[in-house]
């Protein structure tokens, strides 16, 4: 059985309560360790030590924060395959993809952060014989970053990284469904000599510890990404204390496939953009709309691919999709399957909970599931799944697609396929999401700006956007 602790003032500690939960692999569907249940005096705990940090980390020379950040980059890149390993354990995806996309982009996330703050520059403004302004930007204060359990390390470091790179202090909370790989982590912190206090991260649940953090008043600013509902009350929560927030949410991301375009390419990527990961990314192209002329050729290959994709033991080479994060994600997801046939949708494969052979015969596979004849407007084409789910649906023109794709609360991502580039970036300008893929998809550029419109999140992650989050910018005007 595997015991996480608490990471408080540069220690690991047991939770104030002596009260742990139950980690589960999914894969197994059985408890193989536990996690602290914190509450709000750990929060207290882990404030105060991030306040008493602040300080010497928040005006520590660039160069010396940068190469303790780099240090940590480094260790997670020796440790890779460890990481890897309990990344899937703990949340069910392959191990392949979490030592090909997930660690490594857990330590370009402490690389990239740790450099762009030696590169980040504030302006000044002349008034021509009169005065001189020059801004300046200091780092927030105690920030708080809460993680979701899709991405776990990759997602946990993409905020905490900015957040200490800029200078600010930070409690973490990772997902209480994927607590391994931040548990790992921060033993990497106090092998790196990252001083005490400068992260702390506090397990539990959401509706306790997030909730703790979220409300603390000497919490300056809250980094969230997870789902729209919980995004609601942690900007209720923070809004009437004027904390700065960023709110990385839910998608329901339209995937239009022109028939002009790739449909090599086309397919192949849409197949990865549907089903990677177990579809539980919030990038993923669950609403696939294809002009008519190419419908009928594109969903018969399209089915007949996915029925090729391996389900099974994460930890096999070949595996494809790996196990739901848990019991209750898997029975959301095989409801939202039932509501599709309610709603007048054909399956048109999987549909169903599948059963793996050996000693994952008790884990929470879903095939994944093609459907169409299903309306725009309906709650599966409307509403998040966050599985391994996708419907198809015909369309005739570029008018009535740019419809569709708008046609939701979300506006997260959107990928186009077609040869025609005029068209494009026609579509590309009038779909309402925050990030645009053109015959691609999850290409990523850190630099970019990343985060999207309407219930899709507030506020925007990656490059400078992140940097500044956790900074606060000061105006002084000098009359000459
Ligand atoms: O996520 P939650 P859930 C979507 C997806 C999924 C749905 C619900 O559709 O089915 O959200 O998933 C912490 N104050 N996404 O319920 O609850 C929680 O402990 C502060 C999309 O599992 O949003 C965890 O650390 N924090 C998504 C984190 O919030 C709270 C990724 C995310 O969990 C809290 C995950 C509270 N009151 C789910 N309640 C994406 N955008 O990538 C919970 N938390």
């Amino acid at each position: 059985m595997e015991k996480i602790l608490n990471y408080i003032n540069g220690q690991l500690v047991e939770p104030t309560s002596g009260k742990y939960l139950e980690n589960v692999n999914p894969a197994i569907g059985s408890v193989y360790g536990s996690l602290p249940d914190s509450d709000s005096g750990d929060v207290q705990k882990a404030v105060q030590s991030a306040q008493a940090a602040y300080p010497l980390w928040s005006t520590m020379p660039l160069s010396k924060r940068a190469s303790v950040l780099l240090a940590i980059a480094d260790l997670i890149d020796r440790d890779a395959d460890l990481l890897a390993l309990a990344e899937s354990v703990d949340q069910g995806k392959p191990l392949k993809l979490a030592r090909t996309v997930d660690i490594p982009r857990a330590s370009a996330n402490m690389r990239f952060y740790a450099t762009a703050s030696m590169h980040m520059s504030s302006e000044s403004h002349v008034m021509e014989g009169e005065a001189i302004n020059y801004t300046t930007r200091t780092p927030i204060g105690v920030a708080g970053c809460i993680s979701p359990w899709n991405l776990p390390l990759y997602l946990f470091t993409w905020k905490i990284a900015p957040a200490l790179a800029a200078g600010c202090t930070v409690v973490a909370k990772p997902s209480e469904l994927t607590p391994m790989t931040a548990f790992l982590f921060s033993k990497l912190c106090i092998e790196a000599g990252l001083p005490a206090g400068v992260l702390n991260i506090v397990h539990g649940l959401g509706n306790k510890v997030g909730q703790a953090i979220v409300a603390h008043p000497n919490v300056s600013a809250i980094s969230f990404t997870g789902g729209t509902v919980t995004g609601k009350t942690i900007a209720a929560t923070a809004a009437p204390m004027f904390k700065k927030l960023s709110l990385e949410l839910g998608g329901k991301n339209p995937n239009i496939i022109f028939a002009d375009c790739d449909f090599e390419q086309a397919v192949t990527t849409s197949i990865n953009s549907s089903f990677s990961n177990q579809g539980e990314i919030c990038l993923c192209g669950s609403r696939i709309l294809v002009e008519r002329s190419l419908y009928e050729k594109f969903v018969n290959e399209f089915v007949n691919r996915t029925k090729e994709l391996i389900v099974g033991d994460p930890l096999e080479e070949n595996t494809r999709l790996g196990a739901l994060v848990s019991e209750l994600h898997m029975n959301k997801v095989l409801s939202y399957i039932e509501l599709a046939k309610q709603e007048g949708g054909q399956i048109l494969c999987g549909g169903k909970r599948i059963t793996v052979s050996g000693r994952c015969a008790k884990g929470y596979f879903v095939a994944p599931t093609v459907i169409v004849g299903l309306d725009q407007y309906c709650r599966t084409n409307q509403e998040e799944i966050f599985g391994p789910v996708v419907t198809i649906m015909p369309f005739d023109s570029e008018d009535e697609v740019i419809g569709y794709a708008n046609s939701n609360a979300y506006g997260l991502s959107a990928t186009i396929w077609t040869e025609n580039l005029k068209r494009a970036h026609r579509v590309a300008h009038q779909i309402k999401s925050g990030i645009i893929w053109i015959n691609c998809w999850l290409l990523r550029d850190l630099r970019t700006p990343f985060g999207g419109m309407k219930q899709s999140g507030v506020g925007r992650e990656g490059g400078w956007e992140a940097l500044t989050f956790f900074t606060e910018s000061k105006n002084v005007c000098v009359k000459l």
